[in-house]
């Protein structure tokens, strides 16, 4: 080790050592040979070391400290205007055979994107430290938790990985306990879009992500190690990851059921966790508790129910649309010590985003003087980067090393049309179909155009690391014999009337939906059969205090025939496009439900 070292003129602050860190070590030495940074930090996740990267960020002004008496310890960072969402069509799942990542990811053989990236990181750190990040994903001493290592040369990503993961010593004693490890190499590089490329060796545990700082591209331990590398780990050990919010209702008698919930980015996850129930719900004792708002794992129990925890330790959600109305909880989480990026400022030098409320800002997201005509104060995919313990409605469940016991999954998108508010799965296998056949118009967290309704099976559709007809095989493969599965739910919080208007309220009211959903689990609620699965009628939700109209009423809980035959027919076509590899049980159950909604 030493004379690999003193190959390279590196000041190397402090080494990993202990022979089952060696590869780790050995690989640190390979990456800085080829990369080439000034310096070498290996982070230990401590308040010091925090706080002189902060320093050192504001300083140089990645870092703009905010107003110190309304958000004590809380910064604003302000990207490249060309680096501010995910990049779908820059991001690789490179396998062997092409057919493994399947039609549903943009694929590179394994070569070719090594030899791709060994050139674009050539020499891409020098003048530059070079941060190696020891992380956990989920609980220190969780089993379901898995470790990685990000080396990066952004104090930015640093900061954020702090508060997303445990990271650190505790990350990298257990890594040397398990001898295991997702290895992420990122580099800010030059931050332009034409070098810019996040590409995944699933069959290798590895990373490689180059020319973004943004959240999804550069925090490897979030899109690109918890979803992408750990879908294909976990089907390979027989458990789920997946883009899940996770949350705890409790009722006025104390127990609580725990809902996990897919929707695609930007479509409500974090609101749903962070819950307040309407005030009569509340004043008769019913609490909403938040696990995780953006990803889930999960696996079978000795009970043959599924466990899940959040890999997550933080959220890294969107800001705009965030208020006192829609989210209260997010809003008291980043009151201090919290990163803010790409949001506006007002006059007294407050973060501020459209739809917090009606005070007029001052600067812009590009730092540029605000101008109403030039566009929106906060980039609508701006973010906030805050620790999960911040939250008022943090569970204390979400430290458990078991994990959540799951009794409901739910699925869902923005349909303004068709796709009435909620409905329940017959079984699992339909539940599998439910979730294959998601749709969802796209949002500004990605890069390309927003409102665009595309198939978005489980809401994995930017993170499955593997073919999705494999991944439909996986799901399906948890019914066996003892399994205790959750009851599989689908709803829609964006239906719209003929006046372009949402009809039904959300937020808060979505624990009525809730409640019928823990009713079905439990036995207790009503519903009506239709080919589609079990739809409630108005009168099995509890909807006092809710103004809805006429329209509200039918359209919201009614089934619409022919609608529903012409989704089918196109959910036909999106399934062929997996070809023979699609399980069988799952085009056997797409032609009965069309069957029957035929007669
Ligand atoms: C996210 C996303 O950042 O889904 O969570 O894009
Ligand atoms: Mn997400």
């Amino acid at each position: 080790m030493a004379a690999i070292r003193n190959e390279i003129p590196l000041d190397v602050e402090n080494t990993a050592m202990g022979s089952q860190l060696e590869a780790l070590n050995q690989w640190v030495m390979d990456v800085a040979r080829l990369t080439q940074p000034d310096r070498i930090q290996w982070c230990d996740g401590s308040d010091t070391e925090f706080e002189e990267l902060v320093q050192q960020m504001e300083a140089d002004g990645t870092l703009l400290p905010l107003n110190s008496e309304t958000h004590p310890r809380s910064w604003l960072h302000r990207s490249h205007p060309d680096d501010v969402a995910r990049v779908e069509h820059l991001t690789f799942v490179c396998t062997t055979d092409r057919e493994d990542a399947g039609p549903n990811n943009h694929w590179m053989a394994p070569a070719d994107a090594r030899a791709k990236m060994d050139a674009l990181f050539e020499g891409c750190m020098r003048g530059r430290t070079m941060y190696v990040i020891p992380y956990c994903m989920g609980p220190i001493d969780s089993p379901l938790s898995r470790c990685g290592v990000e080396i990066t040369d952004s104090p930015y990503v640093v900061a954020n990985m702090r508060i997303m993961t445990r990271m650190g010593a505790a990350a990298l004693a257990r890594i040397e306990r398990e001898g295991s490890f997702v290895r992420g190499l990122h580099s800010i590089g030059e931050l332009d879009p034409d070098r810019r490329f996040i590409m995944h060796f699933p069959e290798e545990l590895t990373i490689q992500s180059y020319g973004s700082g943004y959240g999804g591209n550069a925090l490897l331990g979030k899109k690109c190690h918890a979803l992408r590398i750990a879908s294909h780990q976990a089907r390979n050990e027989g458990w789920l990851a997946e883009h899940m919010l996770i949350l705890g209702v409790e009722n006025p008698k104390g127990e609580t059921h725990y809902i996990a919930a897919a929707f695609p980015s930007a479509c409500g996850k974090t609101n749903l966790a962070m819950l307040i129930p309407p005030e009569g719900y509340r004043n008769a004792g019913w609490k909403v508790w938040t696990v995780g708002d953006d990803i889930c794992w999960m696996r079978p129990g000795p009970d043959g129910r599924l466990y899940a925890i959040n890999p997550e330790a933080g959220f890294f959600g969107v800001a705009p649309g965030t208020s006192e109305k829609s989210n209260p909880n997010a809003l008291a989480t980043i009151q201090h010590d919290t990163i803010f990026t790409n949001v506006g400022v007002t006059a007294d030098n407050q973060p501020w985003w459209e739809g917090l409320d009606n005070r007029v800002p001052s600067i812009d997201w590009r730092g540029n003087a605000y101008d109403f005509n030039a566009g929106p104060a906060a980039h609508p995919n701006a973010r906030f980067t805050v620790s999960a313990r911040q939250c008022p409605s943090w569970s204390p469940k979400a430290e458990d090393a078991q994990g959540v016991p799951i009794s409901a999954i739910v699925f869902g998108g923005r349909r303004a049309s068709l796709v009435p508010l909620v409905f329940e799965a017959r079984d699992w296998t339909h539940g599998v179909l439910v979730g294959a056949a998601m749709g969802s118009e796209t949002t500004a967290a990605a890069t390309g155009a927003v409102g665009v309704m595309r198939r978005d099976p489980m809401a994995m559709k930017p993170f499955c690391g593997y073919n999705f007809a494999d991944y439909f095989s996986h799901w399906l493969s948890f019914d066996k014999p003892g399994a205790k599965l959750p009851k599989v739910f689908h709803v829609n919080w964006f239906r719209k009337g003929d006046d372009g208007k949402f009809l039904w309220p959300g937020f808060g009211e979505n624990l009525r939906v809730l409640e019928w959903m823990i009713g079905r689990v439990e036995g207790k609620a009503a519903a009506q059969e239709t080919p589609i699965g079990a739809l409630p009628r108005a009168e099995d939700i509890h909807l006092d205090g809710v103004a809805l109209s006429d329209e509200a009423r039918s359209v919201l809980f009614g089934f619409d025939r022919a609608g529903w035959q012409a989704e089918f027919d196109s959910l036909a076509g999106f399934l062929d496009e997996f070809g023979e590899r699609l399980p069988g049980a799952l085009k056997e159950e797409h032609g009965r439900i069309a069957a029957e909604l035929r007669t």
